[in-house]
């Protein structure tokens, strides 16, 4: 007989701070056991054989769970999501709200991410239709508007791990000033700095 998803062990291959603060977060949400195995991505041996075996880009996270291995941080929130369904961290695949779900779990990495770095980083300017996020402006005019609508999460009264991947990227951009310090934006990282399941994986990063 399978084993259920929570008889599975679950390790998560972690950082802090960094990206991985973000799937620490959807487990604390979810409230299931899990381990947390330390990566030193500055020691000499780094990325290790043991990381790039599990991840060939060599990056954290990367979620273990029973055989399962599975990378990039939105891909985890989503696959534990979908996993774990009773935590309500999803809409079911016939919702309607399933279609605006999974294109906030894309948003972040596929434009968010990039528009932010190519700012951060000065790079020239290229033409929109050749940049997948279209311009930086473009990006952060959608995450504000996202904001403004968020009642008070991306998709309403549920909150899901859209909010985990979308607010991550949202609280780490107020943090560095890479995201304008627009009211919906700040109001948006307030209530999901209340979330309990933030508050102790704060706790839990900084005592690491
Ligand atoms: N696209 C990946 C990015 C992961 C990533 O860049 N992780 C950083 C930490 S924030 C890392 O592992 N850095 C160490 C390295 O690149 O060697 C994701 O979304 O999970």
């Amino acid at each position: 007989m399978q084993s259920t998803s929570t008889e599975q062990p679950i390790t998560l291959y972690h950082r802090a701070p960094s990206r991985s603060a973000m799937a620490r977060w959807m487990l604390e949400e979810l409230g299931v056991p899990y381990s947390v195995r330390n990566i030193d991505v500055t020691a000499p041996d780094h990325p290790s054989a043991e990381l790039l075996a599990l991840n060939p880009m060599g990056k954290v996270p990367v979620l273990t769970h029973g055989d399962t291995v599975i990378s990039e941080v939105a891909a985890i929130c989503c696959y534990l999501a979908d996993r774990f369904p009773d935590a309500g961290l999803a809409p079911a695949i016939d919702d309607p709200r399933r279609g605006p779900y999974l294109k906030w779990l894309f948003f972040a990495p596929g434009c968010i991410e990039p528009a932010v770095i190519h700012k951060a980083m000065s790079w020239p300017d290229a033409p929109r239709g050749m940049l997948g996020w279209a311009s930086y402006a473009d990006t952060m005019r959608v995450l504000v508007d996202a904001a403004v609508n968020a009642t008070p999460w991306l998709l309403g009264e549920q909150f899901t791990a859209a909010d985990v991947v979308v607010g991550g990227q949202v609280r780490w951009g107020l943090k560095f000033g890479t995201v304008p310090k627009h009211p919906a934006l700040e109001a948006y990282a307030h209530r999901l700095s209340e979330r309990p399941a933030l508050r102790r994986q704060i706790e839990f990063d900084l005592a690491t």
